[in-house]
C-alpha cells in the first residue's frame, strides 16, 4: 500500500512538473519547444505537445495546431518553424531574413502576414488532431476542430504525395536534413558529403550559446544544411525546379505521413468526408515502403537516396518508426522488434532508444541525432511496441520515459548508457509526451 502511495505520489509530482513545462512554453497560441534554443514553433514538436497538452487542456491542444495550421502555403506546405515577430532575429539562426518566406513571389502560396521557413517536418499533425478529437469529443465538436483542420490537413498530405513524391514511387522525399527532424543522423552523411558547403563566416551560428558544441551538429553540417536551405529558397521553394542535392525516403517521415493518413480517414468519417480515399492512400503508401525502404537482408527499413536510388546502409532509429503503420506484416514487425532488441538498439538495457546503432564507429552518445535517445522517438516505438502485442518491453520503455523525463529536469535528449541529460532542459515535447504516458 505505502508503494502503490509513493508510486501516485510520484506521478502526481511528474505530472505537475510536465504541466509546469508546458506552461512555462506556451505563448499564448502556442508552444516554444524551449525558451532558450529554440524560441518559435516548430511542426512536429507542436504536434507531440498537443498530444501531451490534451489532457491538461483539450482547448489548448486544439489551439496548438490551429496556429500552426494557420501559417500554412497555399500549395498545402506546413512549414518546420512559424516565427514568433516578437523574438529578436539573433535568438535563432536561420531567421526569417534568411528564409524570406513573405517576399516569396512564386505560386507556393506562403503567408504574407507571419514568417515562417520553407522546408517542412514530418506529418505527424493529423495523428495529433485526432488524438486530440478523442480527449474531448464534446469539446471538439463544439468548437468545430475537426470541420476546421480537416481541409487544411488534406491539402498538407496532398501537397507531401503530390510534390514530394520525387522519387515517383509513392512516398514523399524530403529535401533537407531538418525536414526528417533528425538533423544530423549518420544516415544523411554520404548524400550530405556530395552537398557544397557555404563559405566559412556566411552565416552564424545561435545554437551554441545554448548547448555544449560537442552535443550539437558540427560547422561543416551547418554550412551545408546552409547552402541547401538557400537553393531551395533561390528557387521559390518550388519542388519542380529546384536541383535537389539531397532527396531522401526518409523511414520514420513515410511510416508519420501512413499512420496520419488513417487518422485523416477517421476525421474524415466524422466531417461526413471521404474516409475512403484515405484508407486508399494509406494502404497504398504502405505497400510503397514494403517496396522501397524494407531492406529484407537488413531485416530493417533503410532510407532511399533518391539521387543515387539506392538504398542507404546503417541501422537509425528512423528504420524502427514503421512499427507504428497499421497493417504491417507480421513478419515484418517481429524482425523490427528483435533488431530492437538486439545489440544495435538493446531496448529495455540502455536508456529508452538510441538514435542510432550502439555498435556503429559513427555512433556518438552524446551528439545529437548520432546516438543520444530522444523522447519523441521512443514514445512512437512505444506506440509501435502496443500495436504489436509487445506490452513488457512496452511497459519497461514506457516506464524509462517517466522516470529519466522526471530525473532529467525534462531533457531534450540523453546519453543512453548513463541516461544522463543532454542539450536543453524544460524541453516541451519529453514533457507533453510523459504526460500522454502518465496519462
Ligand atoms: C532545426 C525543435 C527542433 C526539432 C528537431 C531537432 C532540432 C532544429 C535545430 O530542434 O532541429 O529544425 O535548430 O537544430 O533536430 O527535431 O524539431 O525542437
Amino acid at each position: 500500500e505505502a508503494a502503490a502511495a509513493s508510486g501516485t505520489g510520484r506521478r502526481a509530482r511528474l505530472r505537475r512538473a510536465a504541466a509546469h513545462v508546458l506552461l512555462g512554453n506556451w505563448t499564448g497560441t502556442a508552444t516554444v519547444p524551449s525558451r532558450a534554443l529554440y524560441p518559435h514553433q516548430w511542426s512536429w514538436d507542436s504536434a507531440f505537445v498537443s498530444i501531451g497538452l490534451r489532457h491538461l487542456s483539450p482547448r489548448r491542444a486544439q489551439r496548438e495546431l490551429e496556429t500552426l495550421l494557420g501559417a500554412q502555403w497555399g500549395d498545402g506546405r506546413i512549414p518546420h518553424i512559424v516565427f514568433n515577430p516578437s523574438v529578436p532575429l539573433g535568438a535563432y539562426f536561420p531567421s526569417p531574413d534568411f528564409w524570406r518566406s513573405s517576399g516569396t513571389d512564386r505560386d507556393t502560396g506562403a503567408p504574407a502576414t507571419v514568417e515562417t521557413s520553407g522546408i517542412v517536418q514530418p506529418p505527424v499533425q493529423a495523428l495529433a488532431a485526432w488524438l486530440v478529437h478523442l480527449a474531448d469529443p464534446a469539446e471538439s465538436r463544439r468548437r468545430g476542430f475537426l470541420q476546421r483542420v480537416y481541409p487544411r490537413l488534406a491539402a498538407w498530405h496532398r501537397y507531401l504525395t503530390a510534390s514530394r513524391d520525387l522519387g515517383g514511387g509513392g512516398l514523399a522525399a524530403v529535401v533537407h536534413p531538418w525536414e526528417p527532424g533528425l538533423d544530423n543522423s549518420p544516415s544523411w552523411d554520404a548524400a550530405l558529403a556530395r552537398v557544397e558547403p557555404a563559405p566559412r563566416g556566411s552565416f552564424r551560428r545561435a545554437d551554441l550559446h545554448h548547448g555544449s558544441p560537442a552535443d550539437r551538429p558540427t560547422d561543416l553540417d551547418y554550412a551545408r544544411y546552409v547552402r541547401l536551405a538557400a537553393t531551395y529558397r533561390d528557387h521559390g521553394y518550388d519542388d519542380a525546379r529546384t536541383p535537389h542535392a539531397f532527396a531522401v525516403e526518409d523511414p520514420c517521415f513515410n511510416a508519420l505521413l501512413i499512420a496520419s493518413e488513417h487518422a485523416l480517414a477517421a476525421i474524415a468519417r466524422v466531417v461526413g468526408a471521404d474516409e475512403g480515399t484515405h484508407r486508399r492512400r494509406a494502404e497504398a503508401a504502405t505497400g510503397a515502403l514494403l517496396d522501397r525502404l524494407w531492406d529484407p537482408a537488413a531485416g530493417f527499413f533503410l532510407p532511399r537516396d533518391l539521387v543515387t536510388d539506392e538504398r542507404v546502409p546503417g541501422y537509425g532509429v528512423s528504420g524502427l518508426i514503421p512499427l507504428i503503420v497499421p497493417g504491417l506484416p507480421e513478419d515484418v514487425a517481429a524482425a523490427l522488434v528483435r533488431t530492437a532488441r538486439g545489440p544495435r538498439f538493446r531496448l529495455g538495457e540502455v536508456r529508452l532508444v538510441p538514435s542510432y546503432d550502439l555498435t556503429a564507429e559513427e555512433f556518438d552518445g552524446n551528439r545529437y541525432w548520432r546516438g543520444p535517445s530522444w523522447f519523441n522517438t521512443a514514445w512512437l516505438v512505444h506506440r509501435g511496441l502496443v500495436r504489436h502485442g509487445e506490452s513488457g518491453a512496452a511497459g519497461r520503455l514506457r516506464a524509462q520515459v517517466l522516470d529519466a523525463a522526471h530525473r532529467t529536469g525534462f531533457a531534450e535528449y540523453l546519453e543512453p548508457y548513463t541516461g544522463e541529460g543532454r542539450g536543453v532542459r524544460r524541453f516541451s515535447w519529453t514533457a507533453a509526451l510523459a504526460l500522454d504516458l502518465l496519462s
